[in-house]
């Protein structure tokens, strides 16, 4: 597989409802969509999971644009993949480039994506992926009171989501989990901070243990391990760390000094498939297994089909965060959306790269910035 050029696209697509989290709110979904074609004429396509603003990590859809476009691109441009194994040295080719990890694995990601196209096989077969079903949770925002959360959470429930994760914030936290307690009983709850806490909030931070929640997701800073570490010696519930493992080394550093017990993995965050595949292989080969699950980005369908080969790798025990499309969206960009099978199970189909599935009409519709990139002649 040689590449021929690479369609960038900006596309603002409207959301159901807002999703509000203790980092700000996002009324719609802004994502830099990478189609990739090759000299063959297969096409991949890719989503960069970077947000529009830089509240989650550090990259925007604005800097992702400048780094895919400027320096990521002009490194693969004569790449030849001729077996999967090449795929693998697409990250290495991208590593000179510091951080960016989000725009790196939309290049990546585009390139095995159009590899599985023009090969014919399923993306997660490349991946090793070895699951024929996905059980998925939901992540719920912070509702503006308290009933619409019950009536939120116990819906979720009934349509057979494995797991519910609640946004919280210092100030709502407790009260909120005491009250589906109290309403619901010992269901599979969980809560994801995003960073909202500080180690001063240790004691807060406490009070939820009594509510056994599965785990308690990236409560302090963004950046932090060490800070997680001493927090998860007072905590009884689980730690789980999403925005600092950035890396399979991270991952590792992570486990060594008991930063977390549970790891979320985002293709994305960690910079693409092939370096997810390490922080899976990473969580796996420990001792005893590190409980793994699959993150969401919010994705539109690309990015979620993405997400669902990878988490049919064997590694990936507790449920993710890859909702169906009609969570998010009244319409998505991939047709047929993703669906569950039956209720709270995902199949992992067999997608030979996510161009089959793209609408192109509706790529169009939500495009408010393009721009075509080939290599110089
Ligand atoms: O912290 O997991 C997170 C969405 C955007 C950015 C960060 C996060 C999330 C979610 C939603 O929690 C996950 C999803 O359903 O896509
Ligand atoms: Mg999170």
């Amino acid at each position: 597989m040689r590449i021929r050029k690479v369609v960038m696209r900006l596309l603002r697509i409207p959301l159901r409802e807002p999703f509000v989290t203790s980092y700000g709110a996002h009324e719609y979904k802004e994502a830099v969509i990478v189609e990739l074609q090759t000299c063959s004429g297969a096409a991949g396509f890719a989503e960069c999971t970077a947000l529009a603003h830089p509240l989650y990590t550090e990259e925007t859809t604005t800097t992702a644009w400048h780094v895919i476009r400027d320096f990521l691109l002009p490194r693969v441009w004569n790449t030849v993949i001729e077996q999967a194994a090449d795929l693998h040295q697409l990250r290495d080719k991208l590593a000179a480039v510091r951080g960016n990890r989000m725009a790196k694995a939309a290049v990546e990601m585009a390139c095995w994506d159009a590899f599985a196209q023009e090969q014919g096989i399923p993306l997660h077969v490349l991946l090793g992926g070895t699951r024929q079903e996905v059980e998925t949770g939901v992540s719920l925002g912070i509702q503006p009171d308290q009933r619409t959360l019950l009536e939120k959470v116990e819906r979720s429930f009934e349509q057979g989501y494995k797991r519910v994760k609640l946004k919280i914030a210092p100030g709502c936290d407790v009260e909120p989990i005491r009250a589906i307690r109290e309403a619901l009983g010992p269901v599979p709850l969980m809560a994801d901070a995003n960073s909202a806490y500080a180690l001063a909030d240790v004691e807060r931070l406490r009070e939820l243990d009594p509510f056994g929640l599965l785990m308690v997701e990236q409560p302090l800073a963004w950046d932090d391990l060490i800070d997680h570490a001493v927090l998860q010696r007072s905590l009884s519930t689980p730690v789980c760390l999403d925005e600092s493992i950035v890396s399979a080394a991270a991952a590792r550093q992570a486990l060594d000094i008991g930063a977390c017990r549970i790891v979320n993995l985002k293709v994305g965050r960690v910079g693409g498939f092939s370096e997810a595949v390490a922080v899976h292989d990473i969580c796996v080969r420990r001792p005893s297994p590190v409980p793994l699950w699959c993150g969401g980005m919010l994705e539109t369908g690309i990015g979620r089909l993405h997400n669902i080969a990878l988490a049919s790798l064997p590694g990936f025990t507790l449920p993710g965060d890859t909702s169906p499309s009609d969570r998010y969206f009244a319409e998505d960009l991939v047709d047929p959306p993703v669906t569950f099978s039956r209720p709270g199970v995902i199949p992992v189909e067999p997608v030979c790269g996510v161009a089959e599935r793209v609408r192109r009409d509706r790529l169009e519709r939500w495009t408010v910035r393009e721009e075509a990139v080939g290599p110089a002649e």
